[in-house]
């Protein structure tokens, strides 16, 4: 089994050319804002961001390895400290790493691990990560969360001007470890063909990974935004108000990944079974241990 195992680490690469940018918040106190893609998208934490030793209870402790894809432990997190109102960027708490044409593309696929302690209830929406910067008209996309209707969904804009909100029917609640993925695909020729796939797990509670499709997206094409990446608030620090938790794991694809392809994703019995020789259940086993391999 070990054997096996090892197979399955050394056989799925842990970076792609497809990752545009990928955040395990892990190592020092200094290396943790690095990027685990190679593509050098250092992260800048700004006011009262934490690295956070996973707990072994609690917010975090049902975050998972994402083994095989990385071949490393999954050990800590971003803790956003601050909750509550703010009406300047200089206190509002959030990363960013510099903008870069990359993150657009007909296809993204933004990913991440969530624990929300706080959000505002006053406000409409908190932002989890995106390429979007409402100032000067610089909205690409963005994974939200609606404060009202607790709706996992994304924001695209075709102009910078203008963005359009899709919506899952995933409720999400605080104080729960979720895994957060949306898969966005612009490519078809109609709206009708057009999809935005999410994708959402309860960890806290030991949830299924759910999937829904929504499609009938209007526009064709993402608007390359003059902004900084943000995580847990727009590129400029713009959202609502600040949301206090967890986050981790934050990663953007420029390809529209399928679930197997999920860093979440566990494949299919059938397939490592006749891959690796394992059975499907002793494989799901072991990937989640939180251990490197
Ligand atoms: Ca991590």
């Amino acid at each position: 089994v070990i054997g096996a195992f090892l197979l399955a680490c050394t056989g799925t690469a842990a970076v792609s050319a497809q990752t545009i940018a990928y955040w395990r918040f892990e190592g020092d106190s200094t290396a943790f804002l690095s990027d685990s893609s190679g593509n050098g998208r250092t992260l800048t934490a700004l006011n009262s961001v934490e690295q956070l030793a996973l707990p072994a209870s609690g917010a975090g402790s049902a975050f998972f390895d994402p083994v095989p894809r990385t071949g490393a432990a999954n050990l800590s997190a971003a803790h956003k400290t601050i909750y509550g109102a703010t009406t300047n960027e200089a206190s509002r708490t959030f990363l960013r790493a510099a903008d870069a044409d990359a993150f657009t593309s007909n296809t993204v696929t933004v990913e991440a691990l969530v624990n929300f302690a706080q959000r505002p209830t006053t406000n409409t929406l908190v932002f989890v990560a995106g390429h979007f910067t409402s100032t000067g008209n610089q909205r690409g996309y963005a994974m939200i969360v609606n404060n009202q209707s607790n709706l996992l969904g994304v924001a695209l804009s075709a102009d910078g001007a203008n963005a359009t909100q899709y919506f899952s029917d995933f409720t999400i609640a605080n104080g729960k470890d979720y895994y957060f993925g949306v898969s966005i695909n612009l490519t078809a020729a109609t709206a009708q063909e057009r999809s935005v796939t999410f994708f959402l797990q309860n960890l806290t509670d030991g949830g299924e990974l759910l999937s829904q499709t929504v499609t009938g997206i209007s526009q064709s094409a993402l608007f390359n935004a003059a902004s900084a990446f943000g995580i847990g608030a727009q590129g400029n620090g713009n959202s609502s108000e600040n949301w206090s938790g967890l986050i981790d794991e934050v990663r953007v694809s420029n390809v529209a990944l399928s679930a197997n392809q999920l860093l979440v994703a566990i494949p299919e019995p059938s397939s490592a079974a006749a891959l690796l020789g394992l059975a499907g259940l002793g494989f799901a086993a072991t990937r989640r241990r939180r251990t490197a391999c």
